[in-house]
């Protein structure tokens, strides 16, 4: 039986540009969705000249070390909801993770992936809207293969990993990308379907890092301080200030607090 809203073919990946270099896969793919690409469409680059960020920081790309792919997507949701789709593709990267090397990841909020506290993977959703709904978002996934510790800048060696150094051999960049597509379009299949949806905001609060823990929230120049207390069926963080109310957070930057 195939279920409303579940595509019957893989719909991420149904046309996959395969590149030797570019600025950025994330902007690239927007170019392409600005003039009318279909949804599914995916550009996977051995090396990016200007990998981004959040916030117009960068994404150190080296030459085949890592995975940089951007896929189209065009699915129907409200800017509000557009969250989920952080969510589910830190699900799929984790999933793709766990199941070609066996690790455990742990996963910071909004779109970190960790492991042993140290960044493996980052997401970059970049969505355009159009009278409130989403007309397409482009999702942006940089992930450290077989990076060795000096591969990384000095600023990112005490904070980054790759899956190399956390399997303590090197991994076969096409098996991750190809598991990863698996996962993605498995977990695509059922945006629309509620249950699903509760189901991943349970299993990615059982992977979170800092469930229950005192954190600081930024948004622009405001700070916000109180205990994790998880993600709504959207994605939007749950803090829990000292007065006992607890503050729903679409966006925004996050640190731990020092205890
Ligand atoms: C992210 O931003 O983590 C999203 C990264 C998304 C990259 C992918 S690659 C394919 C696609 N095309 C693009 O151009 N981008 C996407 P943010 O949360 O803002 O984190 C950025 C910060 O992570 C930087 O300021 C560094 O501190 C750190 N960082 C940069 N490169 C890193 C790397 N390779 N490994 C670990 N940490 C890194």
């Amino acid at each position: 039986m195939i279920l409303p809203g579940r595509p019957r073919i893989p719909v991420i990946g149904r046309k996959v540009i395969l590149l030797d270099r570019v600025d950025s896969t994330n902007a690239l793919v927007k170019q392409w969705a600005l003039a009318g690409a279909d949804e599914g469409l995916t550009v996977i680059a051995r090396e990016q000249s200007a990998g981004r960020g959040r916030l117009n920081r960068i994404w150190f790309s080296p030459r085949e070390s890592g995975l940089y792919l951007s896929t189209l997507l065009r699915p129907a949701l409200t800017a509000r909801e557009s969250g989920i789709l952080s969510l589910m593709l830190s699900l799929a990267v984790a999933k793709a993770i766990r199941s070609t090397t066996r690790l455990r990841v742990t996963l910071k909020w909004p779109n970190d992936i960790l492991f042993e506290g140290r960044k493996l993977c980052g997401i970059l959703v970049e969505g355009s809207l159009n009278g409130g709904l989403l007309s397409f978002a482009v999702a942006g996934i940089g992930l450290n293969i077989n990076q060795e510790i000096a591969d990384f800048p000095l600023g990112l060696r005490l904070k980054s990993t790759s899956l190399r150094l956390a399997c303590g051999r090197p991994v076969d960049r096409d098996q991750v990308t190809v598991a990863l597509m698996r996962h993605l379009n498995l977990l695509y299949g059922g945006l629309h379907d509620a249950g699903m949806r509760h189901k991943w905001v349970r299993v990615w609060q059982q992977h979170c890092a800092h469930m229950h823990q005192p954190v600081i929230m930024s948004r622009g120049t405001e700070h916000i301080e109180g205990l994790f207390r998880g993600i709504d069926i959207s994605g939007a963080a749950l803090v829990e200030q000292e007065t006992g109310e607890t503050l729903l957070l679409e966006s925004g930057e996050f640190s731990l607090r020092e205890k």
